[in-house]
C-alpha cells in the first residue's frame, strides 16, 4: 500500500499502541476492531436452520489468547472457604455424573457496533449467538463434597488465559453467588455437541451457566474459589455493567434479555449482503430465545405491520425455539422485522438500548429484501 492509500483508508492506520482507547465513537471502524472481529467470530445467521449449532459455526469470544492445554495434566482446584480443597483431574470429573443440556449462548455485547456512537470492543452486530449440546457434571454436588463454609457468599471461576484489559494484568475471571450456582444445570462441561472441548471453547473443561450471558460460562477452568466476600476482579466490577457513562457505577449484566433473529430470506448481494426473493410465498424462519423466561410470542412486521409468528416446540429450557412466517411477498422493495416477548413480559425495544459498554442491545432486528 502506498501512503496516499493508507490515509484515504476506511480504516485508521494500525499505530502500535500499547493500549486500548474505548470511548464510543461514530468513527471508522478501527483496525483494532477489525482484529477483535476476525479472532472473535460470530454465527452466520442461516445456521439458525438447524436446532444445534455446529462447533465451527458458533461464535466465539476470546479475550486475549487461547491457552495451550493439556488434558492429562489439567487440574481443576476446588478452594477457598471449603471444609475439604480437591484438585480434580479430568477423569476425575468425566467419572461423575452425566449431563447433556442444550443451551443458547449469547455474548453480552451482541449488538453492540449498531450503536450510536459505537463502543469501542468486538464490533458485533447480531451474530455473537449460538447453541450448542454441552456436557459435563453439576458443579453444586462437588462444591457440596467440599463443605463449602457457612460465611461463604460467592464462588469465583478462574480460567487459564491471561491479558491486560482496562490497563490491568489479570487472568480471566467471573464469580456468582452461592444460591445461583445451586443450580442443577450449572455444570463443569468437558463435551460439545458430543465431541472433547475444542481448544477456542474452553479445552479441557470450562464452566456453563445457562440462561446468562456467554461470559458467565469460564473457559480452560483451572480454579473454583469460594469466597467470603464479593469479588471484584476487572471482569466482574468493572466489565460486564449497563452504564450510561464511564463513571456510571452501573448494573451487572445477568441474564440474557429476550430476543428473536430470523435467518434472512432469499439470496444476497456479496458486498452489501442485501436480500433477493422471488415474488411469491416465503416461509421467514428464525430462533427466538430469553435468559429470563420461557419465549411465548414472536411477531414478525413486514413494513411495519406487525402479526404473530408460529413457534415450534421448545428445544428444552436452556435452547432457542423455533419460529415461523409465511408471508405473501409483492414485488419492490420491502423491510421484514421480528421480536420476541417472554413469560416474564419482556419484549425487545424497537431502537438499541444505549449504554456505554454496548451491552445487551436486543432491539429487533431489520432485513431490508428486494422483491422481484
Ligand atoms: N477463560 C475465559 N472464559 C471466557 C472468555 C474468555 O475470554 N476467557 N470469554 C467469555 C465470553 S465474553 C463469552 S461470550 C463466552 C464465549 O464462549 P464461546 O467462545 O465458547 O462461544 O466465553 C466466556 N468465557
Ligand atoms: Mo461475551
Amino acid at each position: 500500500m502506498t501512503e496516499s492509500t493508507l490515509q484515504t483508508a476506511p480504516v485508521s492506520v494500525p499505530t502500535n499502541h500499547p493500549t486500548e482507547s474505548t470511548t464510543p465513537t461514530d468513527g471508522p471502524l478501527s483496525f483494532d476492531e477489525l482484529g477483535l472481529a476476525f479472532r472473535n467470530r460470530g454465527m452466520p445467521l442461516e445456521a439458525m436452520a438447524s436446532d444445534t449449532t455446529p462447533v465451527g459455526l458458533h461464535y466465539l469470544v476470546i479475550h486475549w489468547d487461547i491457552p495451550t492445554a493439556d488434558g492429562e495434566a489439567w487440574r481443576v482446584a476446588v478452594e477457598g472457604a471449603v471444609g475439604r480443597r480437591a484438585s480434580l483431574s479430568l477423569d476425575d470429573i468425566r467419572a461423575r455424573p452425566r449431563r447433556t443440556i442444550p443451551v443458547t449462548m449469547e455474548c453480552a455485547g451482541n449488538g453492540r457496533a449498531m450503536l450510536h456512537p459505537r463502543p469501542v470492543s468486538v464490533p458485533w452486530l447480531t451474530e455473537a449467538i449460538g447453541t450448542a449440546e454441552w456436557t459435563g457434571t453439576s458443579l453444586w454436588p462437588i462444591l457440596d463434597e467440599a463443605a463449602v463454609g457457612a460465611d461463604a457468599v460467592e464462588v469465583v471461576f478462574h480460567g487459564a488465559d491471561r491479558g491486560i484489559q482496562g490497563g490491568e494484568e489479570q487472568a480471566y475471571a467471573r464469580s456468582l453467588t452461592i444460591d445461583e450456582i445451586r443450580r442443577p444445570e450449572v455444570i463443569l462441561a468437558y463435551e460439545m455437541n458430543g465431541r472433547p472441548l475444542e481448544p477456542q471453547h474452553g479445552y479441557p473443561v470450562r464452566l456453563i451457566v445457562p440462561g446468562w450471558y456467554g461470559m458467565t460460562s469460564v473457559k480452560w477452568l483451572t480454579s473454583i474459589e469460594v469466597t467470603t466476600s464479593p469479588f471484584r476482579g476487572y471482569q466482574q466490577a468493572a466489565s460486564y455493567l449497563y452504564q450510561q457513562h464511564e463513571d456510571d457505577p452501573g448494573e451487572p449484566v445477568t441474564r440474557q434479555r429476550v430476543r428473536a433473529l430470523m435467518i434472512p430470506p432469499g439470496i444476497p448481494d456479496f458486498l452489501t449482503r442485501h436480500r433477493y426473493v422471488d415474488a411469491g410465498p416465503v416461509r421467514l424462519r428464525g430462533r427466538a430465545w430469553s435468559g429470563v423466561a420461557a419465549v411465548v410470542r414472536v411477531e414478525v412486521a413486514v413494513d411495519g405491520e406487525w402479526s404473530d409468528a408460529t413457534l415450534e416446540a421448545p428445544g428444552g429450557e436452556f435452547a432457542w425455539r423455533g419460529w415461523s412466517f409465511n408471508w405473501q411477498a409483492s414485488r419492490g422493495p420491502h423491510e421484514l422485522a421480528c421480536r420476541a416477548t417472554d413469560a416474564a413480559g419482556r419484549v425487545q425495544p424497537l431502537d438499541p438500548p444505549w449504554n456505554h459498554q454496548g451491552m445487551g442491545v436486543n432491539h429487533v432486528q431489520r432485513v431490508s429484501v428486494t422483491v422481484r
